[in-house]
């Protein structure tokens, strides 16, 4: 009875881990780095986090004025276009939801450009960072986040392949048409969802 219930306990755990892995990819207990270039190391003292482009008041947090703002927690999966995916990843920060009650946004934004310290650039529908659906993340599994994984700060977007989650975010740019961010003029998906395997333009 006993070994009964322990097989099918394991293979339901199996199943629903699996399930939660999309096409292509496999799982990863590490957390592996992948930057483009060297790590910028930005002092909390001049980091600025800003919103603009189309808005009717363009914004801008110091560090002190941005850890502030409500913060939640938040628990998800992550998937790289490089393959690997990470279950249950402990976030905290502020959702791209609450920085939005900070400015008005023209009626004519449907696209965003996250920008980064050091250039990165990543192109994202207006509607995939609203409802809570993406973050700004500023601590990992309860500390600091490292900088090498884009602390002090980083947008997180789990729903897309992770390089849509710009580390050193600098701000958000919106705009009312989509335009190709670093990796998406290299060929990249301009959209990337990993349950599509959207990895590179021509899956689009
Ligand atoms: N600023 C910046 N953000 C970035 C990148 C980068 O090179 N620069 N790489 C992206 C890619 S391709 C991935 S997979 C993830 C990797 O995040 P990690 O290094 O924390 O695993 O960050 C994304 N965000
Ligand atoms: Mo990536």
């Amino acid at each position: 009875m006993a070994s009964f219930f322990n097989k099918g306990f394991g293979r339901k755990r199996e199943s629903l881990s699996s399930d939660r892995i999309p096409p292509g990819q496999y799982e990863t207990y590490d957390f592996p780095v992948l930057t483009a270039g060297p790590t910028p190391r930005i002092p909390l003292t001049t980091w600025s986090f800003a919103l603009e482009g189309l808005v009717e008041a363009p914004i801008q947090w110091s560090w002190e004025q941005f850890n502030a703002l409500p913060k939640q927690s938040f628990t998800t999966d992550i998937h790289c276009v490089t393959k690997w995916s990470k279950l249950d990843t402990h976030w905290e920060g502020v959702s791209i939801e609450t920085l939005l009650e900070h400015v008005d946004l023209k009626p004519e934004v449907r696209y965003v450009m996250a920008y980064s310290y050091g250039d990165y650039t990543t192109n994202i529908p207006l509607d995939d960072l609203r409802l809570g659906k993406a973050f700004i993340g500023i601590n990992f599994e309860g500390k600091p986040l490292a900088p090498e994984h884009g602390g002090p700060a980083r947008l997180v977007v789990p729903h897309l392949y992770f390089w849509k989650s710009a580390k050193w975010i600098k701000g958000l740019r919106f705009m009312e048409s989509d335009k190709p961010g670093f990796w998406e003029r290299g060929g990249y998906s301009m959209y990337g969802d990993p349950w599509k395997e959207q990895r590179y333009r021509t899956d689009d």
